[in-house]
């Protein structure tokens, strides 16, 4: 790490990967296999942050690996229209029917910026409403009450993010329809486009309220608005048909990134295919990428879809859900405030006692108690997310002995953490 950060800011390539949210120096990853990591010391970890996400199926899945290596042998990049491509679009199409056309881009920040370039296009119009403790990647104009590694460091906003860019992003409290509702009117038919995380992993795990994503749906009819459901997270993790399977509102337009990539860099954005038409060289909208469409990422994205049946879909929410199970119990046991939730193979938990709806209630949990939870689980081999304001996950390679050894040190774990 000392020479990590001898050239590279805070020694890291992403602010969250720094343990800003807990203190500490980060362990230098050596090697992943299944639900494992190895550090350079030969110390090993479960692994439940998984990449932020992407790895689904697990570290050197050898679905993946083979998918890559027989794909390399080809080429790494063409910059020219290639199969695999429409392959995954393909994949993604038979499983999101919402999603009628998809752009593929490398990153989600690409996904939701070129989302809502495509929103104000088609609207006309410049506002946007996000959610506060949300995180959709860091574009100028998402770096408003931000959450994931904004919310980790504390940071207000952004410097840099000029003034006239940030007025056009207005922030309600997720899981408030009515105040959503009061700032969407209040644009006067300036608002272009409702982002929202359908489950926040951003301001740690916040699941919507049983109505919330309907009332927004609502708001965004009425009021001219689009709706864009941030999957990049989500997507291919709270149900094989995303959010709106899992919720039965359906967006206008979809973000997805992480899972679709299978640890490789893709992201794609993509819904109603009168608004993707818009988009270069169809529309006039434009976007544009040198590795859009990487032959090796796409690979890396099929094989992971493909291994997603929805029979093991089921097996990972079960196996994730009876993790969260028990810890909530062996919380109980102790006494401990405790609120912990999951959707599908996504999960979080605070310490707090009530529970928690938005990022206000996310950040009055006991932060400090995380932070020696959280050290306390890596010192018995459990890699939780370095911040209260993250996300775990579960892959298709924790099967039920690590659920059963991760139960048996977190509860450990725990107990030292209150000592
Ligand atoms: P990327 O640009 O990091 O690929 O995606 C941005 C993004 C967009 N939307 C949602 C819902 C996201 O969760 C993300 C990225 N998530 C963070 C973890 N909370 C990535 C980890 C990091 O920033 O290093």
């Amino acid at each position: 790490m000392r020479r990590a950060r001898a050239v590279t800011p805070g020694g890291v390539s992403s602010p969250v990967r720094a343990f800003g949210g807990v203190g500490g120096d980060p362990f230098v990853v050596e090697r992943g296999e299944g639900a494992r990591i190895w550090d350079v010391d030969g110390r090993e970890y479960i692994d439940y942050v998984l990449s932020w996400g992407p790895l689904a199926l697990g570290h050197a899945a050898p679905a993946v690996l083979d998918a890559v290596a027989e794909a390399m042998q080809r080429g790494t990049s063409f910059g020219i229209p290639c199969e695999a491509e429409t392959e995954l679009a393909e994949c993604i199409v038979q499983r999101m029917p919402h999603v009628e056309m998809l752009r593929f881009v490398s990153s989600g920040t690409e996904a939701t910026m070129s989302a809502i370039r495509l929103a104000r296009a088609a609207t006309g119009r410049d506002a946007i409403l996000k959610f506060d403790g949300c995180y959709h990647g860091h574009a100028d104009g998402f770096l408003v009450r931000a959450g994931s590694g904004v919310a980790t460091l504390g940071l207000p906003n952004s410097p840099g993010v000029p003034h006239s860019v940030a007025s056009h992003t207005l922030v309600a409290p997720f899981n408030d329809p009515d105040a959503a509702c009061r700032v969407a009117r209040a644009t006067n038919g300036r608002l272009a486009a409702i982002i929202v995380e359908p489950v926040v992993g951003n301001a740690g795990f916040i699941a919507p309220d049983p109505s919330f994503l309907r009332a927004l749906r609502t708001i965004a009819d009425d009021t001219g608005a689009l709706l864009v459901f941030d999957e990049v997270m989500t997507g291919f993790r709270i149900a094989p048909g995303g959010a709106r399977e899992r919720f039965g509102v359906t967006p206008d337009l979809t973000t997805l990134g992480k899972v679709i990539g299978g640890g490789l860099p893709a992201a794609a954005y993509g819904g109603r295919r009168d608004l993707m038409e818009m988009m270069a060289p169809s529309g006039a909208v434009y976007q544009a990428g040198t590795l859009s469409g990487n032959p090796l990422a796409m690979a890396a994205g099929l094989a992971t879809l493909r291994a997603l049946t929805p029979e093991l879909h089921a097996r990972m929410a079960e196996r994730t859900a009876r993790l969260v199970t028990g810890l909530r119990a062996a919380a109980a046991r102790r006494g401990v405030p405790f609120t912990a939730d999951s959707a599908g193979s996504m999960w979080g938990f605070f310490f707090r006692g009530e529970p928690v709806r938005n990022f206000t209630d996310a950040k009055a949990s006991n932060v400090d108690r995380f932070r020696r939870f959280f050290h306390e689980a890596l010192a018995r081999g459990v890699y939780l997310a370095p911040s209260p304001f993250e996300s775990a996950f579960v892959s298709a390679a924790h099967g039920d002995a690590e659920i059963d050894l991760t139960l048996e040190r977190l509860d450990d774990a725990l107990g030292a953490a209150l000592s």
